[in-house]
């Protein structure tokens, strides 16, 4: 992997957002080895003035996936630790500092999909296309897919894809719950980017207990849930920031919620 391959970008204002993006167009954005470890290293250190993170490739595609010109011969140990790796760099997307919004058009493939399942907003162009391949390249999503993807299109779907090779396109991609927005071709950063600034306004404990309780929240029994959610609430609200936003919408001075 050449540093360029992975590219970040903090761009300024009052709340900073992190634009990281896989810069590897030749080869479509492929996932080797280097580019996943850069991932993770890129999430561990992100300044601590960044709000909110977007993530987009450059080029056709956003991302085809796991390097399979690295697919070597792996013994089990090795393919297990292999996964791990991915297993490791993707938590830090998920369970790292700030939200992440996944900005995709073409193709969004295999471990590709895996990584975009790890952010927390998708927001997919027109020309977005999903597909798990890894069903016909003889081999088992290994980036946290099994975990994430059913989570979102539930494990019918996911079954599907993979033993029949189904491809989603956007729209339908946006149906079944792929991705949370779709916009026309070309503007998906745009969007992604329009949203991490509304994201970063948030209070910074709010957007923790997203990230970090409700995902957690909703594997556990309903009566450890309910706590978990309480504890949680009651954290959140006690910030300074929390009090300051009631009492500006109290005197009149935040924004109502509109009429969609
Ligand atoms: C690659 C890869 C790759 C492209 N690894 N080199 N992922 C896949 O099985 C998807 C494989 N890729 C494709 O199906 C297509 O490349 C795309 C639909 C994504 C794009 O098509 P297109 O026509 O724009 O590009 P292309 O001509 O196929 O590829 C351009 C170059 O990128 C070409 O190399 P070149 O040296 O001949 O120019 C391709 O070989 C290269 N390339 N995709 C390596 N994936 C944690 S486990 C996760 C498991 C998986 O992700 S398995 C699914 C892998």
């Amino acid at each position: 992997m050449s540093k360029k391959d992975l590219q970040l970008d903090i761009r300024g204002g009052a709340n900073e957002i992190a634009v990281i993006r896989l810069a590897r167009p030749a080869k479509r954005n492929a996932l080797g080895d280097a580019l996943i470890l850069a991932l993770r290293d890129v999430f561990e250190n992100l300044p601590a003035t960044v709000r909110a993170a977007v993530i987009d490739g450059e080029g056709e595609h956003f991302c085809a996936g796991l390097d399979l010109s690295e697919l070597q011969e792996r013994d089990a140990g090795q393919g297990l630790h292999h996964s791990r790796m991915w297993h490791a760099a993707l938590e830090r997307v998920q369970y790292g500092p700030v939200p992440v919004i996944a900005a995709l058009h073409g193709a969004v493939v295999g471990g590709g999909l895996e990584l975009a399942s790890a952010c927390h907003i998708r927001v997919a162009d027109e020309s977005t296309f999903y597909a798990l391949p890894e069903g016909s390249r003889g081999i088992f999503v290994g980036g946290g897919g099994s975990v994430r993807i059913p989570k979102l299109i539930g494990v019918a779907r996911m079954t599907d894809m993979m033993l029949t090779g189904r491809v989603y396109n956007a729209a339908d991609g946006e149906r079944i719950g792929l991705a949370q927005y779709l916009v026309p071709a070309g503007t998906a950063f745009d969007k992604a980017f329009e949203l991490a600034q509304r994201v970063a306004q948030n209070a910074p404990l709010t957007n923790y207990a997203l990230m970090h309780a409700l995902p957690r929240i909703a594997e556990q029994a309903a009566d450890q849930g309910f706590l978990t959610e309480a504890l949680m609430a009651a954290i959140a609200q006690s910030a300074p920031e929390a009090k300051s936003r009631v009492r500006d919408f109290l005197d009149g001075r935040a924004a109502k919620v509109q009429k969609a």
